[in-house]
Formats: C-alpha cells, structure tokens, sequence
C-alpha cells in the first residue's frame, strides 16, 4: 500500500453516516491517545486530522479520502476523557455504535493505546465489543519514541496480554518519527 494523497471529507455528528464507495477503516481509542497523530503520520500529511492538546474535544466522525477515493479512514471520537457529562457520554456511545453497526464498509479498525499504559476498562470494553460483532480490529501500541526500544518491547507484551492477542500482532508505531508506519500499510493492504 502506497498512500499518495489524502483529503478531508466530511465530518458526522448525526446519525445519518456519509457513504463513500470504498472500505473503510476506522480509528479507535481513548481521548488524547494519538488517533489524529496516527492519521497525519500514516498519511503524512501534518494538519490532515487536527491533532489536539485538549483533550475530549472530537465528538464527530471525521472521514478522510484517502488516494482519491481507495478507501476512507474514519476518525472516531475519542473516549475516556473525564471531564464530559453523562449525557455527552451517552451521546459519544450512541454515535461510536450507530457507526460501528451500520457503516457497511467498515473493513476493520485500528485500536491505538498508549504504549506506556496498560490497556483501561474502556478500551477492553470496545475490544469485547468488536469481538462480539464480528469486527475485526488491529491494535496500534502508539507514542514508542516515549520509551526505549526494550521498554517498548515489554509493554508491547503487557498489552497484548491485555487484550489476549500475541505480542506479534500488536503494531508498534511512532507518530512522531513515523516508525512502525510501513507495517501499519502492509496491515492495509492484507485487510482491503
Ligand atoms: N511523542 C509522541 N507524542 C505523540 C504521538 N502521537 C501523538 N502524540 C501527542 O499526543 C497528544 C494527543 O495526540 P492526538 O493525535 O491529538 O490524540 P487523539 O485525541 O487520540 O486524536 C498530542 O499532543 C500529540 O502531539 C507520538 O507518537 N509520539
Ligand atoms: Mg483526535
């Protein structure tokens, strides 16, 4: 997979999802995590999904084309952000699953940690939920530049062990230096 260009498309607050014509893989995780860092690396376009320090503050599905329309990468609302109200929290859920069940070309998800975290509550929650509904989804172990390479390798064990996956499968990546960005396409490519 070659990602040449890459663009904007539109983003969703409603329940009425865009319909592209072509897969689409969305990014999952906590608030703050790295989803739009993640998005801008793989895409290397720096601006692309706005990157934010404050946290909790995307509550829509942006939708970015991706090679003029090969697929879409889908940016969900972060979750896990303390300070939001139950009611917003409702309306985070309702719209993260209203995605996830009736968007007819998801081909998969990427689900980012924190690689320096073990996996939370929420997080183990989405998993079983995508095992649950047959979707299936690739981990990102992301923010590796944070640690040393064997650090890394350790909590890389410690998440997989979270989500009782193997270490292998688990994507190590960097945003910031862009490694780990050639295995995340070949997991593209495999999956589209
Ligand atoms: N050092 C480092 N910082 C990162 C990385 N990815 C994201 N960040 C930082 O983490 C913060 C949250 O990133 P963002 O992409 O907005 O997270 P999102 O809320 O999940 O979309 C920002 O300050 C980013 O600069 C990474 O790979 N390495
Ligand atoms: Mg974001």
């Amino acid at each position: 997979m070659i990602i040449k260009t890459a663009e904007y498309v539109t983003s969703v607050v409603s329940k009425k999802l865009f319909e592209g014509n072509a897969p689409e893989i969305a990014i999952a995780g906590r608030s703050n995590v790295g989803k739009s860092s993640f998005i801008n690396m793989l895409t290397n376009r720096k601006k692309l999904a706005r990157s934010s320090s404050e946290p909790g503050r995307t509550r829509m599905l942006n939708y970015f084309s991706v090679n003029g329309g090969e697929f879409y990468l889908v940016d969900l609302p972060g979750y896990g952000y303390a300070k939001v109200t139950d009611k917003e929290r409702d309306s985070w859920k309702g719209l993260i699953e209203f995605y996830l069940q009736k968007s007819e070309r998801l081909k998969f998800v990427f689900l980012v940690v924190d690689v320096r975290r073990e996996p939370t509550e929420l997080d183990l929650q989405l998993a079983s939920y995508f095992d649950y509904y047959d979707i299936p989804y690739v981990l990102v172990a992301t923010k590796a530049d944070k640690l040393s390479k064997s650090a890394c390798k350790e909590a890389v064990k410690l998440i997989a062990k979270g989500f009782n996956r193997s270490p292998e499968s688990v994507l190590l990546v960097s945003s910031l230096s862009g490694a780990g960005r050639d295995a995340v396409l070949s997991a593209i490519s495999e999956r589209i």
